[in-house]
């Protein structure tokens, strides 16, 4: 019997990936998407326009309880990713009360709807390094204090939250993944690396002559997103729901990501980056970096690409965007 999967979320970077990867497992797999992107698919669905005969699609909201209980109601589902979030930190210092509203309940309304309709369905939930904030311990695991910085990490520490509650009450299989700072090819534009591997493309291309950021110093644990979906289906494929912290442990600061970065075109990233204090937060998460022996000991997963590897395809994956088709422009504000 095909097992069958739905992912919230679907539309985004993970998403994506995570599509691919059960598709190639032979999963049977759906996905929410919002009502807003089945009127607008060539931009909404760029990054699964090559899955969309394969995979069903089912309009929803995270704002709706009875949109996301239809869903759910319609499939016997075995397995729920739940990625779907305002998942930019610096927006949610913008607009606290939607991303606490999107990500809070919309995070409620899926829990109480596979509990009600789909108790045997496996839950997973979309944690963050962000949890950890103002980080009491280096490097951070499972056990670490969660002291968050942002709206958004505030959200996504009820999230977890609420999975391990419905997981202790009701007995349902919520597994939370406690993920660490992942990217590719796929990456929204306004994230740092993809922000930096679009704008140096653009520059060696004669189409931008610098690259306005916020705070060098920052120091984060990247990793590739196509490991970190791997990840994601381990967790679910246990017989215990647990947490897991997912990370490479490995940390680079901003600045070294933007020296690599430029050093793939042969450009001196110190001739191009322009310091904008707009692009530095209210409250800044300095250091993190996962301690990822707990995932590695009981899932058997481990990173498989490196640092300089990721920021390597990003760049060129954006030269050569850039060079056979338009890229849609960047916006900031
Ligand atoms: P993206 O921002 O790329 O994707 C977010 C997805 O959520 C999109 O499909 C988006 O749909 C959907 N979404 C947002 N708001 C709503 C809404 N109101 N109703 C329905 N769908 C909505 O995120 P990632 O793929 O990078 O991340 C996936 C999850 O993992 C998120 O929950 C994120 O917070 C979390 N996470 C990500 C990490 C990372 O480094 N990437 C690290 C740790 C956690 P649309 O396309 O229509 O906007
Ligand atoms: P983050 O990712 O906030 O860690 O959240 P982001 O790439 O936005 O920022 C990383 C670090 O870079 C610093 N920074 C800048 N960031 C952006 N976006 N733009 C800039 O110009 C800039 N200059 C410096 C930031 O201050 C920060 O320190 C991501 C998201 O995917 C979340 O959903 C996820 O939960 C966490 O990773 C883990």
């Amino acid at each position: 019997m095909k097992k069958r999967a739905l992912i919230t979320g679907i539309t985004g970077q993970d998403g994506s990936y995570l599509a691919e990867y059960l598709l190639d497992l032979g999963y049977e797999v759906h996905g929410l998407v919002r009502r807003v992107a089945l009127e607008a698919p060539h931009t909404r669905f760029s990054r699964i326009t090559h899955l969309l005969d394969k995979v069903t699609l089912h309009g929803a909201s995270l704002e709706s309880y009875p949109s996301i209980f239809h869903v759910i109601s319609q499939h016997d589902f075995d397995e729920c990713y739940h990625l779907a979030a305002q998942s930019f930190v610096a927006e949610s210092f913008a607009d606290g009360f939607s991303t606490m509203n999107s990500n809070i309940n919309g995070t409620h309304y899926v829990l109480a709807a596979v509990r009600e309709l789909r108790p045997n369905c496996k839950f997973y939930f979309a944690g963050s390094s962000e949890m950890f904030g103002n980080v009491n311990e280096v490097p951070q695991k499972e056990t670490t204090l969660l002291q968050p910085r942002s709206p958004y990490g505030i959200s996504k520490v009820a999230g977890y939250h609420l999975t391990r509650n419905y997981r202790e009450a009701y007995g349902l299989f919520g597994a939370v993944g406690i993920l660490f700072n992942h990217e590719s090819p796929r990456r929204g534009f306004e994230f740092v690396s993809r922000k930096v591997t679009s704008t140096v493309a653009r520059i060696k291309l004669g189409l931008a002559s610098e690259l306005r950021i916020g705070n060098l110093e920052a120091k984060r644990d990247w990793g590739h997103a196509i490991d970190y979906v791997k990840a994601m289906h381990l967790m679910l494929q246990q017989t215990e729901p647990d947490d897991f912290v997912i990370a490479t442990g490995v940390t680079h600061t901003v600045r070294d990501l933007c020296e690599l970065a430029f050093s793939e075109v042969d450009l001196d990233y110190r001739d191009y980056v322009q310091i904008d204090k707009k692009h530095y937060r209210p409250a800044e998460v300095d250091q993190l970096i996962g301690d990822a022996s707990k995932a590695r000991k009981s899932l058997d997963w481990t990173p498989t690409f490196t640092f300089e590897q990721l920021i390597k395809e990003m760049v060129q994956e954006d030269l050569k965007s850039l060079t056979t088709q338009a890229l849609p422009e960047r916006v900031t504000i």
